[in-house]
């Protein structure tokens, strides 16, 4: 009896930190990284857009390869060094950021259980002057894919355990325009891994290490033009 009690007791704390786990989202790290005793930290990106989503079947913006995408469309408005997204599925229990974007249908949904396995791009258009954010404009754009991500195991496992959730950093190549991160319309794009309706609640994030005031983001072409007037 003497050595159940505190085997019980240690399995409970063990179950208990992964529940906790599971959908817990700390700070978004860039790559840049400091010493902080014995510990190597990513230091945290300082100028983070968040917003707040809801996918459902039927209101995708465009089936890609076969893969139903949906796209949240962002204003770079200076060159940046480097920029940070991610996503999970469904948004964390208890999520709060300072103004974060409320996406339509997440208020309806919020708190809804269903999930999706996340996938990221991000995508630069040759679009560079704000006056030509228009949808005839947008839809007539050259999209290049800069980065994707999967599955990153720096994000929460999903509610089933898996880590599914995306996470990309994508430093810009000065040397190099068609990397470079310059003023512009970008994308993140965001689907399934696997071919299929999408469905359930979703955080998506977008992040710089160094303040870039104007930044704006949005999931239409209209609603972007409209925020930045
Ligand atoms: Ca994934």
């Amino acid at each position: 009896m003497k050595t159940v009690k505190p085997l019980i007791m240690m399995i409970a704390i063990i179950m208990m930190a992964f529940g906790v786990q599971a959908q817990k989202l700390g700070k978004f790290g860039s790559s840049i990284e400091k010493q902080v005793g014995p510990k190597t930290v990513k230091v945290p990106y300082t100028d983070v857009v968040s917003y707040l989503g809801h996918a459902a079947p039927g209101n995708e913006d465009e089936v890609k390869d076969g893969k139903k995408f949906y796209y949240i469309y962002v204003w770079i408005p200076a060159v940046a060094p480097e920029l940070g997204v991610r996503m999970m599925s469904p948004v964390p229990k208890g999520f709060k950021a300072k103004g974060a974007i409320n996406g339509t249908g997440y208020k309806d949904n919020a708190g809804s259980k269903d999930y999706f396995d996340t996938y990221i791009t991000i995508e630069r258009s040759n679009i560079i002057d704000k006056s030509k954010i228009n949808a005839s404009e947008v839809a007539n754009a050259e999209w290049v894919v800069l980065e994707y991500n999967d599955d990153s195991s720096e994000m929460p496992n999903n509610p089933g355990g898996s880590s599914y959730n995306s996470l990309l950093r994508y430093k810009s190549e000065v040397s190099n325009p068609a990397k470079a991160l310059t003023i512009g319309l970008y994308r993140i794009g965001f689907t399934t891994y696997k071919r299929g309706e999408v469905n359930g609640t979703f955080l998506a994030e977008v992040a710089s290490p160094i303040k870039l005031p104007g930044v704006a983001m949005a999931k239409t072409v209209e609603e972007l033009a409209e925020s930045l007037k």
